[in-house]
């Protein structure tokens, strides 16, 4: 699972990324501080069935404290855009091909409203301008790759090639699955013939293709120093208020054992006698913020992203049903990340190709049952495959 982050040059995203994932990207108070891309995990949680059945976890691929999974996902942080990316300004948006492989996309805004759509310090910007911006550059990197040699490719159409095959092929390096196509050619109804598609067809398919298959969390940035009327316009259309900078305080207060804190707490703790008076301060601002806030918002705005918009339950896969371990006795290892609906077949061939391929039957470890391969996995289940050999 990967979450690319966007936004315009010095709106947080690299600051995002370094608070959530162990990677180490650079923070500059100036645009375009990042070029290359910086891919990193993160976590999203989930609560650990251990917890109910009483039972210590050894976790393989994800980690377990006190209770909740952390689940690992991909973090990609990208250099900035800038309107008129599409046409070469600022870094262009060929870079945005690092985002090919993304799922989800975060879209860091600066809510501050101390810097323009260049990243450039200003007095007053107005925040929600970042959002039609980015979208718009987000459709005509789709767009552009749609309508390459368009008259070449719309014979191909006319001759009979089906244009959901065409499109997806065309579009799959851009992980965007033939339903996805389908669904978008039906949603978004041009009734123009293929053969007289321009630009601005391909930016109305681009647009609903985007949405279906490159959905956006809005993180509000640099929620810390914004005013209350931008909070407010930016609340109005779903953003979450964070703050990246705070949350990457926490993360390394907590790495230097002077605060006790985990990632989308409401709070931290700490024993002042260790702090000098500055951290003290700092520390203050913070607990403020969480206070009045919830949390940062950074975990939320993962959890929005990976767990409500892609819609995805948590499996964990044992094979022994009485001890809920693996073949090396390992209590409860692995917690899986599928999509909502998917069937205890599905489970089997993101355990491996070959343990689908020979699937028997399945047990679900709560009640022992037997279930079947189209079996619709719930949250939270534990499973046993059972597969040939
Ligand atoms: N107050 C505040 N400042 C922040 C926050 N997040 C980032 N910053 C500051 O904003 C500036 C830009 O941060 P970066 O993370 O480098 O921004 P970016 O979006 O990666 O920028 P580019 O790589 O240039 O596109 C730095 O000075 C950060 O310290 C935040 O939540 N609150
Ligand atoms: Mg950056």
């Amino acid at each position: 699972m990967k979450v690319g982050l966007v936004g315009k040059p010095n709106a947080g995203k690299s600051t995002f990324f370094n608070a959530v994932t162990s990677a180490v990207a650079q923070i500059g108070d100036y645009p375009f501080t990042t070029i290359d891309k910086n891919v990193g995990i993160a976590h999203v949680r989930k609560p650990c069935p251990s917890k109910e059945l009483g039972l210590i976890p050894n976790p393989n691929n994800s980690l377990s404290e006190d209770g909740i999974r952390y689940i690992p996902i991909e973090v990609i942080d990208v250099a900035g855009l800038v309107p008129g990316a599409h046409e070469g300004k600022g870094m262009g948006n060929k870079f945005l091909d690092d985002l090919r492989q993304a799922d989800v996309l975060i879209h860091v805004v600066d809510s501050s409203g101390k810097t323009d759509l260049e990243g450039n310090s200003v007095e007053l910007a107005d925040p929600l301008e970042e959002i039609s911006f980015l979208e718009n550059e987000l459709h005509h990197w789709i767009a552009n790759i749609i309508i390459r040699n368009w008259s070449r490719s719309a014979r191909a159409v006319e001759a009979g090639e089906k244009i959901e095959n065409f499109l997806s092929e065309r579009l799959a390096g851009l992980k965007i699955s033939r339903e996805a196509v389908i669904l978008s050619l039906r949603k978004s109804a041009i009734s123009k013939p293929i053969m007289k598609w321009d630009i601005d067809d391909a930016l109305i398919l681009a647009r609903t293709i985007q949405q279906v298959s490159k959905p956006i969390v809005i993180a509000a940035n640099k929620a810390d120093v914004a005013s209350e009327q931008n909070k407010k316009n930016l609340e109005r259309v779903s953003a979450i208020l964070t703050s990246s900078d705070f949350e990457l305080a926490l993360k390394n207060a907590s790495k230097a054992n002077l605060i006790e804190y985990s990632p989308g707490s409401s709070k931290f703790s700490s024993d002042s006698s260790n702090l000098k008076d500055n951290q003290i301060n700092a520390l203050k601002l913070i607990s403020d913020f969480l206070e009045e806030n919830g949390s940062t918002g950074v975990q939320e705005c993962l959890e929005k992203a990976v767990l409500d918009k892609l819609d995805l339950i948590a499996i964990y896969p044992v094979e022994d049903e009485t001890h809920f371990t693996d073949g090396q006795q390992r209590i409860l290892p692995d917690a899986f990340l599928l999509p909502r609906g998917s069937t205890a077949l599905d489970l089997a061939y993101k355990v491996h190709t070959d343990i689908g391929d020979s699937f028997i039957r399945a047990i679900d470890c709560n009640s022992k049952r037997v279930i079947g391969r189209d079996h619709e996995l719930s949250d939270g289940d534990i499973i046993k495959i059972v597969a040939g050999s």
